[in-house]
């Protein structure tokens, strides 16, 4: 038997450790080593039960997501789990009584593996779950038929459609653990092991008969799931395939139910939603290594907070280090701007608790850590200091040379701007090793993504404190590099200069705005600007004209400004894109005006509108996205194309299940991306000029990702 499982007697039970580093996923050589222990425990004259024990932090956490890449037909998936359905009726038919005894997690194959041991204890503080529809599949190794057996099909359809996981006493309720254990799990579960040797106990999950009445509401729970799906699963086909699985072992029993489930798990394991959620997974797991950074890179805890500029991302800003834990000043410069401030994140707090997720009490605890100012007193005391004054490069410069002056030298300077030079900033300070952009999205409070932007001499330990920071403020951080709009916005900017010129050339706002939604996105482009503001972007754009600068290269509508200048900044005005029943109302309908102004701009361009298909808007949009990464990518900006896929699906709700902009490219190949681009530039102009990497991608007969996600 391999290390990844050991074997040892205690007390006349038989404790199979599973030991794989660093969450005991289920690779081959575990399932098989697993299998071989339980044998040897029944085997052994010297053992009266048998307990299953993960080593290190967890239980197991399921199979090993790695191993997916190698089934390359379903064919392949159907041979495999034929073996592993088999290997999990030897356990389950186990002569001596089979303990699993869960720690840390048991999801996906871990608690496919727990269900088949006759019965499970768990730590108190332990979970279990099955997640496997984050990752586009279905539970293959008979969760969806043991999970409804043991925790009934509700609690199973649930489970297995959100792939949240459950705490351990809730689980206990539910049936799905038979105890909880305080103190030491592992003698625990062999005094329970020996309880059941003694009274000759076995229970086989698979066995567990359901009455025609449970098996009725079951198949009553599986339609109404159905239902919710189709409002909330919108263009995803796996939280569908596990109603059909669960569905069908109520029905048919749990022979034909495993049968059918691993059809269906092959079918998803090979699909584009699958390989797309899995690289995400990955892709979240490496954003956070920095090649120059090694772990062990000192980050100082931050304990304490300031935030200068009291606007709407000061605000939200400061809401983040105050739901952290971590007591903030928040600057202004006059007392109507702190007050209104003040009344906006309230305002937010209480919005919060309407929705019953934040009592009256906990909304006081976190406001009491935000201590509005109108001075820098107490600033020596802060960690860091984010700045979020108004885009303007002087005012920043003159804003980081103050607070050089207010802080410890050893304070971080964190600027929130959305697209200025970190650098300037930094000689500003004249403490550059400590500055750096910390780019919250907006509401700041809520988005995921914070653009860490790396200044060209941010010290190791000021990046290493802004990666560890970031966890804790609950946001996904990305070290981006310091051109023109770092990443994200460098991105949105050719995504919505396609989207203006899309409408000039004869598309609708309705149109543009559904093909998006209708690939995945949660709102269009102009429904975004709605909600967003287009008097934000408007401003930002007449400070880069004041600069000499444009966002994106290439031809830039006049539509925005033309809609900007009638004042309809969107939503908050009643009127935007769209046409609002009232300023903040949410309920829009198309506006003939912006085809008309559409109408103008095209004629004043020299364009003849002409009927633009769904299958052209998408095509341009993401094509204008993949080359634009490409560009980001070659000159270094991001580290990885899956960062730039991290920064498109945490800032802009990029379809998770199609991968980010540089995996989707890959799915659609990118010979077809660069002779869309060539076909592009030949109908509009140069300044569709493919990015290098791209061609050269292309000559290679590559990916983004390599081979083998071009193949998908
Ligand atoms: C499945 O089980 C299908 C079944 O139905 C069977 C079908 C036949 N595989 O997240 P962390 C790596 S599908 C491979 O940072 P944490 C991860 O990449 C699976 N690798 O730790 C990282 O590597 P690195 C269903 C895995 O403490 C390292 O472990 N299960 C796997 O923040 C640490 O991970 C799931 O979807 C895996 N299964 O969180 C659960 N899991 O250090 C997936 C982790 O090189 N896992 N790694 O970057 C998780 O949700 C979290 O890892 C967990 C720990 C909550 C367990």
């Amino acid at each position: 038997m391999a290390d990844l499982v050991r074997y040892d007697v205690k007390d006349r039970v038989a404790v199979v450790t599973i030991d794989n580093p660093p969450v005991n996923a289920l690779s081959p050589a575990v399932w098989t080593a697993i299998d071989e222990a339980v044998a040897r425990g029944n085997a052994d004259a010297g053992a009266d039960a048998i307990v299953l024990i993960g080593a290190g932090t967890t239980f197991i956490a399921g199979a090993d997501i790695k191993v997916f890449d190698t089934l390359k037909t379903a064919g392949d998936s159907m041979t495999r789990s034929g073996g592993t359905h088999a290997l999990l009726r030897r356990l389950e038919d186990s002569a001596k009584p089979l303990v699993a005894a869960i720690h840390g997690n048991a999801l996906g194959g871990g608690m496919e593996v727990a269900m088949s041991c006759h019965y499970r204890v768990a730590a108190a503080d332990a979970k279990v779950g099955q997640p496997e529809v984050l990752l586009g599949i279905v539970p293959g190794a008979g969760g969806t038929q043991r999970l409804p057996r043991l925790a009934g099909a509700e609690l199973a359809l649930q489970m297995c459609t959100d792939g949240k996981p459950v705490a351990a006493p809730k689980a206990k309720a539910a049936g799905m653990i038979d105890a909880v254990i305080d103190g030491d799990l592992l003698i625990g579960a062999i005094a329970f092991a020996k309880e059941k040797a003694a009274r000759r106990e076995t229970r086989k999950a698979r066995e567990i008969a359901l009455s025609a009445e449970q098996v009725q509401k079951g198949l009553d729970a599986v339609a109404a799931m159905r239902q919710s799906l189709a409002k909330t699963a919108r263009g995803l086909r796996a939280p569908f395939a596990v109603a059909d699985a669960i569905e069908a072992g109520l029905r048919h029993g749990f022979d034909a139910g495993s049968t059918r489930e691993r059809e269906i798990f092959a079918d998803c394991v090979v699909s584009t939603e699958s390989k797309a959620l899995r690289h995400l997974f990955f892709a979240e797991r490496e954003v956070i290594k920095i090649p120059d950074i090694p772990k062990d890179t000192p980050a100082r805890d931050i304990t304490r907070a300031a935030v200068v500029g009291a606007g709407t991302m000061g605000g939200g800003i400061a809401m983040n280090y105050a739901n952290a834990g971590i007591p903030v000043l928040l600057k202004e410069v006059d007392r109507a701007a702190l007050d209104r401030g003040m009344a906006t994140i309230r305002r937010n707090y209480d919005v919060t608790m309407s929705k019953g997720k934040l009592t009256a009490e906990q909304v006081e605890k976190t406001m009491a850590l935000i201590t509005p100012t109108l001075t820098y007193d107490g600033f020596d005391q802060v960690d860091i200091v984010t700045e979020a004054v108004f885009e303007n490069i002087d005012l920043k410069k003159a804003t980081f040379a103050e607070l050089a002056t207010v802080t410890r030298p050893d304070c971080v300077l964190a600027s929130n701007s959305s697209t200025l030079d970190m650098d300037q900033f930094a000689q500003a300070s004249g403490r550059p090793s400590q500055v750096l952009g910390h780019h919250y999205f907006s509401p700041a409070n809520v988005m995921k993504l914070l653009e860490i932007v790396r200044g060209r001499d941010t010290s190791k330990e000021v990046l290493a404190t802004s990666l560890k920071l970031g966890r804790r403020l609950g946001k996904v951080g990305v070290v981006v590099g310091n051109c023109f709009g770092f990443v994200a916005n460098r991105m949105l900017a050719y995504y919505m200069r396609e989207a203006y010129l899309l409408l000039e050339e004869g598309a609708s706002v309705p149109q543009i705005d559904k093909v998006l939604t209708d690939f995945g996105l949660p709102v269009g482009p102009y429904g975004m600007q709605d909600i967003a503001g287009i008097d934000v972007g408007a401003r930002i754009r007449q400070y880069l004209a004041s600069l000499g600068k444009a966002r994106a290269d290439g031809p830039q509508s006049e539509v925005p400004d033309r809609v900007f200048e009638m004042g309809r900044y969107g939503q908050k005005t009643g009127a935007g894109w769209y046409k609002y029943d009232a300023p903040g109302s949410r309920n829009r309908t198309p506006d003939p005006l912006i085809d008309q102004l559409a109408a103008e701009a095209a004629a004043r361009r020299g364009i003849t509108r002409r009927p633009i298909s769904d299958d052209e808007i998408l095509a341009r949009i993401t094509t204008a996205l993949a080359n634009e990464g490409a560009r980001i990518l070659e000159d270094g900006f991001a580290l990885r194309a899956s960062d730039i896929d991290i920064v498109y699906v945490y800032g802009f709700g990029f379809p998770r299940h199609r991968g980010g902009p540089m995996f989707y490219a890959d799915t659609i190949g990118l010979a077809t991306v660069l002779s869309r681009v060539n076909e592009y530039r030949a109908r509009f102009g140069d300044y569709w000029e493919p990015a290098p990497l791209l061609e050269r991608l292309v000559a290679e007969g590559r990916g983004f990702y390599g081979e083998a996600v071009a193949r998908v």
